[in-house]
């Protein structure tokens, strides 16, 4: 094991290469002590993160999420036992979960293990889901590249199911984990628009329980059902999370789909702004302090010169008195990326004029995601096209906005 010093304590390092040094050896204080920061947003976790940067993209990030009591922590805990058992090191973070995860039997069977072993292999985390939405998103996914710069094979992230939490688990993780309990019915249908999208492996927890066989068809069902994509075929595994049965099963799956699939997701979909991007960095801050788009939990992905990608998943917030997406929330997303794409120049951009196209209606658990792109630009006049697309690809909505390029910089605060 490569730790400097497992106990953390004083005398852990405090400059930031020292840090970094601390974080690559797995010391334990410095990492939960960088957590905290980055949790507050304190001024030094950026420089943390930055200086991280080349250190991240190894670990297999599994997103677990499902309804509440479906099993989530128990099934963590039993995956922290196989894995331990293959020798794997792993870090949990779980977002505001009611019930702990203890790691408890892993730290029984490590007596066994020797020292060799060592409860270092094990790291375990919550975060208070406090923060403002975006802001847990952020918090995570930098938390969670902090785990893999820290050395862990493996990094699991508890969330709460579809539409119930900020936090877009698909984006963040490799392998995407949908625990759903026995006894669905016709809950399959009102779930499927949100949770089969994200999913890479379906689980039914609870495999003691009668209904499970039920549940275990009905989902089976209903991907055979779907239009077959190509790669990785969606899996539904049974567990008992309380026992370990069928669990080894699901860490073989995992295996299987970080083989067939990669890992690293996460920055291939560049969400994090690049390090040293002053007028992106601010306009993210504008952005998750902006009070139109925390009432619609508007997510900020990534924004350069000229364009910019927002993100919302639609909850029950969202709806309008015929249950589809309300218009003004989509416009809200749209007029959110086209307002940060054309403010990436330092100067304020006025809005002037906007059109705005719905092709389809919006459900709820639709994750919808607004790209704008800049379509020309004169010294006084600049036109934006923005497309607001639904996860399936689908276009829902096309978005035209002209701005008046002003010479006046943004506001103090937000200047970079
Ligand atoms: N019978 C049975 N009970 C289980 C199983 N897995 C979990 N439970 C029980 O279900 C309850 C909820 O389990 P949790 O692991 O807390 O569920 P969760 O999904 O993490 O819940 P939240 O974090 O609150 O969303 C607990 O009482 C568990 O003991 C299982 O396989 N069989
Ligand atoms: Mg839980």
């Amino acid at each position: 094991m490569k730790r400097a010093d497992p106990k953390g304590g004083a005398g852990a390092p405090s400059g930031v290469d020292k840090r970094v040094a601390a974080i690559r050896a797995g010391h334990r204080a410095t990492i939960a002590r960088a957590i905290t920061e980055i949790e507050n947003d304190l001024p030094q976790s950026g420089a943390l993160s930055a200086a991280i940067a080349a250190d991240i993209g190894r670990a297999h990030v599994v997103g677990i999420t499902g309804a509440p009591g479906a099993g989530k922590s128990t099934l963590i805990n039993a995956l922290l036992q196989q894995y331990a058992a293959r020798g794997r090191r792993v870090a949990v973070a779980a977002i505001d979960p009611s019930s702990p995860i203890t790691g408890g039997a892993v730290l029984g069977d490590r007596i066994r293990m020797g020292s060799s072993g060592g409860a270092d292999g094990v790291f375990i985390r919550s975060l208070a889901s406090r923060g403002h939405a975006g802001g847990l998103a952020r918090a995570t996914r930098r938390i969670v590249d902090l785990l893999d710069a820290a050395g862990f094979d493996v990094v699991i992230v508890e969330t709460v199911g579809a539409g119930q939490s900020d936090v877009d688990i698909a984006s963040l993780a490799d392998t995407s984990v949908v625990v759903c309990p026995p006894g669905l019915g016709d809950d399959v249908q009102a779930i499927k628009a949100g949770i089969l999208e994200i999913a890479d492996v379906l689980v039914v927890n609870k495999g003691d329980q009668p209904l499970a066989d039920r549940t275990e068809r009905e989902l089976d069902d209903m991907l055979h059902l779907r239009a077959r994509r190509p790669g990785w075929r969606v899996r539904v595994l049974r567990t008992t999370a309380t026992t370990g049965e069928g669990v080894s099963a699901l860490v073989d799956t995992l295996d299987a789909h970080a083989a067939e699939a990669g890992v690293g997701r996460r920055r291939r979909q560049a969400a994090t702004p690049p390090p040293g991007d002053a007028v992106s960095d601010t306009l993210r801050r504008f952005c998750e302090s902006d009070p139109y788009q925390r009432l619609n939990a508007i997510e900020f992905v990534e924004s350069a010169p000229g364009s910019a990608t927002m993100r919302m998943r639609v909850g029950k917030s969202h709806l309008n008195f015929n249950g589809k997406c309300h218009g003004g929330a989509i416009f809200c997303l749209a007029d959110s990326a086209f307002g940060i794409a054309a403010n990436q120049y330092g100067v304020i951009a006025a809005g002037i004029d906007t059109h705005m196209t719905f092709q389809v209606a919006v459900s709820e658990g639709d994750v919808l995601t607004a790209r704008s792109t800049e379509v020309s630009r004169t010294a006084k006049l600049a036109i934006y096209r923005v497309d607001v697309t639904r996860g399936d690809g689908t276009v829902v909505s096309s978005f035209t906005g002209t701005v008046y390029l002003t010479t006046r910089r943004h506001a103090p605060h937000l200047t970079p």
